[in-house]
């Protein structure tokens, strides 16, 4: 019988909510039952599948509470989730607050239902240095059945800053990248109002401050000082009015386009040279995985597992977090030598087929199912 798996994650854009959704909609092709259990439909899932079904969490919002409990609501919804479809293996995403939950809703469930966790980052790096959560979180990771990380990094990390000696498992992020070649849409460059014969700069994040885009600015601004090129951010969240500000400031406005939320970034990827990713935080960088497979190489810091997805020299190339003098360096080089940027053009399209292919992670998952169901 085929095996029915309920994933709890955030369903908004963000690395978390793609990986945990492509994830659903891999499995339920293995012939998987999948179980989202969300506040919302989480956004990729456009398409209708038989075997995928989506429970929204409904946050109780009565006067009597301070604060709507979000985490009580959700934990009460997987045990009845549990229960009622007769799951298998809970798999949330964050320890706090969805495994959390998840195990609480073990409690409560009358099934025997096992906890697969997958720290992606934010509760380990952030909210693993805030002492009133740091127990929690080991909670969280020491009581579910199996814990895996998106990168080395971020499990050395765990281990150190928890002082746990939990089994956790490296599985990275992975991408389907047959799916995603758009055509090069060649009109889009012009309607952006960008030249033909100009190079662009990309950077995609949530804007918050852990990305560091003022320094993508920065670093921009002085590979403009070289090459006639145009900086396309896409993303919003906290940062974002400060950077426009930066762009203003550094008198960039002609040359930074400001695209805010997109969906589909894959024809913006197409039209893009480099990416930029300069976080000072960051457990792995999915939208790395989304440029190479596309081609573009990519400078990132030497930060987390950035250095994990990015070899330098061969797909990109790194820099110390902070030193824009060397970002700006490898930006220009890329961007003037041409045989430079194809060689690692296509390097960054064999790595992604090489090492990060849907099929051949989602198998690392699928492994971690098995042991936990032993
Ligand atoms: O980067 C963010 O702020 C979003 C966050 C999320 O929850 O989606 O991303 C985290 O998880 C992604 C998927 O595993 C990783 O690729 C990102 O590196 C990680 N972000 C950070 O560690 C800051």
């Amino acid at each position: 019988m085929s095996k029915r798996i309920g994933i709890v994650c955030y369903p908004t854009v963000g690395g978390s909510g793609v990986v945990a959704t492509e994830l659903g909609i891999f499995l339920a092709e293995q012939q998987y039952e999948v179980h989202f259990i969300s506040t919302t439909m989480p956004f990729r899932l456009k398409r209708l599948y038989p075997n995928i079904y989506f429970h929204e969490v409904e946050v109780a919002n009565y006067p009597v509470f301070k604060h709507p409990p979000y985490d009580l609501s959700l934990a009460n919804k997987i045990a009845e989730v549990v229960d009622r479809e007769q799951l298998d293996i809970i798999h949330a995403h964050y320890a706090v607050p969805h495994a959390i939950c998840s195990l609480f809703a073990k409690q409560m469930a009358k099934r025997d239902v096992k906890i697969v966790t997958t720290l992606h980052g934010t509760d380990i790096t952030v909210l693993g240095i805030d002492d009133s959560l740091q127990n929690m979180i080991r909670f969280a990771i020491e009581q579910s059945d199996a814990v895996t990380a998106v990168s080395e990094s971020l499990k050395t990390q765990t281990q150190d800053v928890f002082e746990t000696d939990t089994d956790i498992q490296v599985v990275h992020n992975f991408i389907d990248s047959e799916e995603r070649i758009p055509a090069y849409d060649e009109d889009l460059k012009r309607r952006l109002g960008i030249n033909m014969d100009e190079k662009v700069v990309i950077h995609i994040s949530n804007f918050r401050k852990v990305k560091r885009v003022d320094q993508v600015v920065e670093a921009f601004s002085k590979v403009r000082d070289h090459v006639q090129s145009t900086l396309l951010l896409v993303g919003d969240g906290p940062e974002y009015s400060k950077v426009r500000q930066k762009v203003i400031d550094l008198k960039l406005q002609d040359d930074v386009i400001f695209l805010g939320r997109q969906d589909n970034i894959q024809d913006l990827l197409k039209i893009s040279d480099v990416k930029l990713l300069l976080s000072e935080k960051e457990s792995f960088g999915l939208v790395l995985l989304e440029a190479m497979s596309q081609g573009v190489p990519c400078v990132g810091t030497k930060v987390g597992g950035i250095p994990e997805v990015i070899d330098d020299g061969v797909n990109g190339f790194i820099c110390p977090l902070g030193d824009l003098d060397c970002v700006s360096d490898k930006v220009v080089n890329l961007l003037t030598d041409e045989s430079l940027w194809n060689k690692l053009s296509s390097q960054s399209k064999d790595i992604v087929e090489q090492q990060f292919q849907t099929e051949q992670i989602v198998k690392q998952y699928e492994s971690v199912y098995d042991r936990v169901l032993e």
